[in-house]
């Protein structure tokens, strides 16, 4: 595991952002742990979560033009993830967000920030059936752009609909690639070893068994 993958799990576990215990997903099934990302609620938080985005991409050496953040959890994180390329990685990129409700004067649109242009690389927390992601993909297309590629901070990897996880069906039906700052698999070699978590891996590796693909 990378120093930033380690640095972005202990803070959120010291956050509440990652929980264990019994959660009812928005799927329906029953999860051992959850993340909430709207646990990363300080100025310090965002800096340090931008940080892992961006190395996160660095690390995966994808090419973009434009960032883009969903309306509304991909607002601030697209927005930490941006400053972060160009204070940590020398990489001045555009950034863009959409409003959930079209304004028809001043601007006008539903679109903020750079215009949503050429390869656009989406920031997100996490993807589980990957409904809001088609949502996004819907806008990126009206507005002639390139989907790309998404990131997001945990990977599941859970199965979708069928036997693929849902993330391998959201690349092949949309045509992204999309990345993590950590996965389950990550999550689940830190718990081990550490003694406090240690209790939780049977529900986890349980979990894995039913949905895990
Ligand atoms: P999809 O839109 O189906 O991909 O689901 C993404 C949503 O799952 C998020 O926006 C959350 O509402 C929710 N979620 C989490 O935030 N964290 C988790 O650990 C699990 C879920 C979930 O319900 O699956």
């Amino acid at each position: 595991m990378q120093e930033y993958q380690r640095k972005f799990i202990e803070l959120a576990l010291s956050k509440g952002v990652l929980k264990f215990g019994s959660f009812v997903l928005k799927s329906g099934r029953t999860s051992p742990y959850f993340f909430n990302a709207g646990g990363f609620n300080t100025g310090e938080d965002l800096a340090t979560l931008g940080s892992c985005y961006a190395h996160a991409l660095v690390d995966a050496g994808i090419s973009f033009d434009v960032l883009f953040g969903p309306a509304y959890k991909g607002i601030p994180l697209a927005c930490a993830t941006a400053m972060a390329l160009s204070s940590e990685h020398n990489r001045n990129v555009p950034w863009c967000f959409n409003r959930k409700e079209k304004k028809d004067h001043g601007e006008g649109g539903n679109l903020v920030g750079a215009p949503l242009k050429g390869d656009i690389l989406l920031v997100d927390d996490v993807i589980t059936a990957g409904t809001a992601i088609r949502e996004s993909e819907a806008l990126i297309k009206e507005n002639g752009a390139h989907f790309k590629a998404a990131i997001i901070a945990l990977n599941r990897m859970e199965k979708g609909k069928g036997e693929k996880s849902a993330i391998a069906e959201a690349e092949e039906q949309i045509g992204i690639k999309i990345i993590s700052i950590v996965t389950f698999d990550d999550l689940l070699k830190y718990i081990e070893n550490d003694d406090k978590l240690k209790e939780h891996i049977p529900a986890m590796l349980k979990y894995r068994k039913q949905y895990g693909a």
